[in-house]
């Protein structure tokens, strides 16, 4: 039910500048974190190098279509005081807390993936906060308020082997936190449906605020195909109160892999939800049912796609 752009992929490898010396020639970009800063899009983008290497470049835009791309990796300032070697930053969402940017993302590390936190007021200086996981984890988002003095997190501890491939995971749990560093799982929210869409999951973009509830778009993973696992996209609503209630899940995906952008590539068949930018709130701070949607998405882990929809339509969906 979501509406391509008809010009996607909007940023392919060949809108990364030479920044040398790590990206020259890259090979993919894909899975942005994004939001609105000041009027500009922003996207962080997830570049991959010929060594499979990956780095977080920012890209920026006046209508959400056309980005360009920043001539610098973003580098997040005390990171090179950790003691633990960090391979890879990916997969990043961003989530705005009283006027300034926090951007949660995955760290490959020695002892598994731990979630990370870094944050921003300007999107050009960027201090990390620090290792925000114990467990090895993926698809951390924050909400955007805190709920009884308490930050709240999704995210997605890595406890499944697929078989040849990495962790990964089939149950969200929501997370608080009083200083954003120390985390403690409340309880699980949702866990993988086997033998439909969704047998592997973990969410997408951070949440959003309507009157209906938290809108929590996920991605699935079908597994029980012998060629391929395919990655899609779906949606549910949680409790405005109490996010670890969960009101309704869609039934079907809202986006599956069907263009060639997305079946080809070098992880065939994955549409992988990362960013959402809603235009209109209410002078409450709910997101508006008419308010158009963007959402941005990794598509086939090679580049990045745009595709619309309105919250009225994802509300719809995720009660289907
Ligand atoms: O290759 C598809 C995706 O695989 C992983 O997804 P998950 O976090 O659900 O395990 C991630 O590596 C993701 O970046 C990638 O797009």
């Amino acid at each position: 039910m979501l509406l391509r752009y008809h010009n996607n992929p909007i940023i392919t490898r060949k809108d990364i500048p030479e920044i040398k010396p790590h990206l020259v020639d890259v090979s993919s970009v894909f899975n942005p974190g994004a939001i609105k800063h000041n009027g500009k899009y922003i996207l962080l983008l997830r570049v991959q190098n010929r060594g499979r290497e990956t780095f977080i470049v920012k890209a920026e835009s006046e209508d959400g279509i056309n980005f360009k791309v920043d001539n610098k990796i973003v580098h997040f300032s005390g990171i090179e005081k950790l003691k633990e070697k960090v391979y890879h930053i990916y997969d990043t969402r961003i989530t705005k807390i009283d006027n300034v940017y926090y951007i949660m993302f995955a760290m490959d590390m020695d002892d598994g993936c731990k979630l990370g936190l870094a944050v921003t007021d300007d999107f050009e200086d960027y201090k990390f906060l620090g290792i925000v996981s114990r467990d090895d984890s993926r698809n951390g988002v924050l909400f955007p308020e805190k709920f009884n003095g308490k930050f709240l997190r999704f995210e997605r501890p890595n406890k499944v082997s697929l078989k040849g491939g990495p962790k990964t995971g089939n149950s969200i749990f929501l997370s608080e936190s009083t200083d954003l560093i120390k985390w403690k799982y409340v309880k699980e929210v949702m866990a993988g449906r086997f033998h439909y869409w969704d047998e592997l999951i973990g969410s997408g973009p951070p949440p959003v605020k309507t009157r209906e509830g938290w809108l929590h778009i996920y991605h699935g993973v079908a597994t029980h195909f012998a060629a391929s696992n395919i990655y899609q996209a779906g949606v549910a609503l949680h409790d405005l109160n109490d996010p670890g209630i969960l009101i309704h899940r869609s039934r079907y995906n809202i986006l599956e892999p069907r263009e060639l952008y997305e079946l080809v590539g070098q992880v065939p068949n994955v549409c992988f939800p990362s960013g959402i930018i809603v235009e209109e709130y209410d002078n409450e701070g709910f997101a508006l049912k008419s308010s158009k949607v963007l959402i941005y998405y990794g598509a086939a882990d090679t580049s990045v796609c745009l595709a619309y929809t309105t919250i009225g339509e994802l509300i719809d969906a995720a009660k289907q």
